[in-house]
């Protein structure tokens, strides 16, 4: 008998088994569809138990290694224990797990990091193979076996509906309050049968609350009653702050001129430390009635919401500190008609990000002179976590801002380089770079004016030389002046890193 009453529906009361039996469901090679996204709505028990089971297996000699397929990142009890028990082949398509990117870099592990949106569609084309089992964390079952999601909502309806077989994780912890929040919609189709998507407003409500399931499919019912992963941001610090006021400027210069409505045009915010600190110096600022149509809602955007400075908010995921999370649910049912949340390729559409006109705010590892951006290699070859859904809104955005310190790894690093190591978002994509320096609006300009104003406004002035010596250089040597570059030299700052722990040339 289930332990909660979140279970309404007897067939599937009657499937509840330990974790352990439900993890045993899942066998070497399976390809398995998990729910999750930063650390929200992720499966606490299963993973834990079939991890265990996977260490025992490789302990004894056994190669037992399943493919793990999520929303986005999960935590520590997901990704960071099945990378430790060597348990999985093949991820997709974001992670941020210390464990898990230790494994991809030392090459023990696959990754292939894809734009958020894009996953539901490749998995519709069956390019990614086979999905063996969907292991879903929801909130709860309805009396008619629909699946109230919980606090993120990622590919988990492409998983259940692709999936042989579905494994339920229902946790009591998430909010009873969280039912209503979202907003399923089943009106995607593959080409050449797809439709216009009817959403015009963020705020906009074009589906169901529920996952359809049909019960038959579901063997296996797990209750838990555990916390996400809820990491704490760290305080705005100066340079973040600083940062966050030149983009505030920046945005009430656009209204001035009147390029940009007064309650600016829907938000979207990335993950990380600068851009939560961003959102929160926007409280502080006279903007009010703003929208947000992103993919998280971090603590941030929550307390904009709570504040009134945010009027509503679309996302498929929460990513909340302890204090916000609980703050959360304390007052989910007064939030409930102020956000919405939905599968992630709907709040990441391009289609629907070039009809808002979405602000889009993601944070960079290193852009180069010209406005190429990496997101997600360190020095070329090194994943630091994934494009996950930068590319989505950034190629797509009304403007698209980067924003970054200047400098990483106590200075030993510059975060604007000649060129950069890895091209995540290529100079067409990228129209505003904000460091704690300055603001450099790239929009209309050509390459070396784009370059000329990156150096001067968004480089730390310990690099600010290095690189007008650069380019000055390569204006008289390189083999052409429309993007010019000298090669031999273009990625020697990043090898001198590698070689001397500095980018700072050793006198
Ligand atoms: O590493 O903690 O080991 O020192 O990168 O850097 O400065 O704290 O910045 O938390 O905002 O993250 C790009 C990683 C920035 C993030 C990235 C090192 C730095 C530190 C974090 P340490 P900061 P943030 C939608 C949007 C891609 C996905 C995306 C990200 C760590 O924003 O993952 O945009 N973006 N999604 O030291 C070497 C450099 C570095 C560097 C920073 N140049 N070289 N290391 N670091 N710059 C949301 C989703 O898709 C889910």
């Amino acid at each position: 008998m289930p332990r909660s009453e979140r279970i309404r529906h007897p067939a599937l009361a009657r499937k509840v088994v330990p974790a352990d039996v439900a993890a045993a469901m899942i066998g070497p090679g399976a390809t398995v569809g998990m729910s999750g996204f930063t650390g929200a709505g992720y499966p606490k028990e299963v993973p834990l138990a079939l991890a265990q089971r996977i260490a025992a297996a490789n302990a004894s000699g056994a190669r037992f290694k399943i493919n793990v397929w999520t929303g986005a990142s999960t935590a520590p009890e997901l990704d960071g224990a099945l990378a430790a028990a060597d348990g999985i082949e093949l991820r997709l398509p974001y992670q941020s797990d210390p464990v898990s990117r230790e494994k991809i870099n030392s090459g023990h592990m696959e990754y292939i990091d894809v734009h958020l949106s894009h996953v539901a569609q490749l998995v519709w084309e069956g390019f990614l193979g086979h999905l063996d089992v969907a292991l879903i964390e929801v909130s709860g079952i309805t009396a008619d076996g629909q699946l109230i999601p919980s606090s993120s909502v990622g590919n988990n309806k492409t998983w259940v509906e692709q999936a042989d077989s579905v494994i339920l994780e229902v946790n009591s912890w998430q909010s009873a309050d969280l039912e209503g929040m979202h907003d399923i919609n089943y009106g995607t189709a593959l080409p050449p049968n797809r439709r216009p998507i009817p959403l015009v407003r963020p705020g906009d409500r074009i589906g169901e609350p529920y996952l359809r399931c049909s019960p038959e499919k579901v063997v296996a019912v797990v209750e838990t009653d555990a916390p996400d992963r809820n990491a704490g941001y760290s305080p705005p610090d100066e340079t973040s702050r600083r940062i966050a006021g030149h983009l505030i400027e920046f945005l009430e210069h656009e209204v001035a001129r009147g390029r940009l409505p007064a309650e600016l045009l829907p938000v979207q915010s990335g993950v990380g430390n600068v851009a939560n600190a961003a959102l929160a110096e926007l409280a502080q600022s006279r903007f009010e009635n703003l929208t947000a149509f992103t993919e998280v809602i971090q603590d941030g955007m929550l307390s904009l919401l709570k504040t009134g400075t945010l009027s509503v908010a679309s996302a498929t995921a929460f990513s909340l500190s302890p204090d916000a999370v609980a703050e959360f649910n304390d007052n989910a049912r007064d939030y409930r008609d102020r956000i919405v949340l939905r599968p992630q390729e709907i709040s990441n559409h391009p289609e629907l990000v070039r009809r808002l006109g979405v602000l889009a705010m993601n944070g960079v590892i290193e852009a180069d002179i010209y406005g190429n951006v990496n997101s997600t290699h360190l020095m070329g070859s090194r994943i630091q976590n994934g494009i996950g859904g930068s590319g989505d809104f950034a190629r797509n955005a009304y403007i698209s801002f980067f924003v970054t310190p200047s400098t990483a790894k106590g200075g030993a690093i510059s975060s604007i380089v000649p060129m950069v190591s890895h091209v995540d978002h290529t100079e067409h994509d990228v129209n505003v770079i904000v460091t704690e320096q300055g603001l450099a609006d790239l929009r209309g300009l050509a390459p070396r004016r784009r370059a000329r104003l990156l150096i001067d406004r968004c480089a730390h002035p310990d690099y600010r030389p290095l690189l007008e010596d650069y380019f000055d250089r390569a204006l008289k040597g390189a083999f052409g002046q429309h993007t010019p570059h000298l090669l031999e030299e273009a990625l020697s700052w990043h090898a001198r890193y590698v070689r001397t722990g500095s980018m700072v040339p050793q006198r």
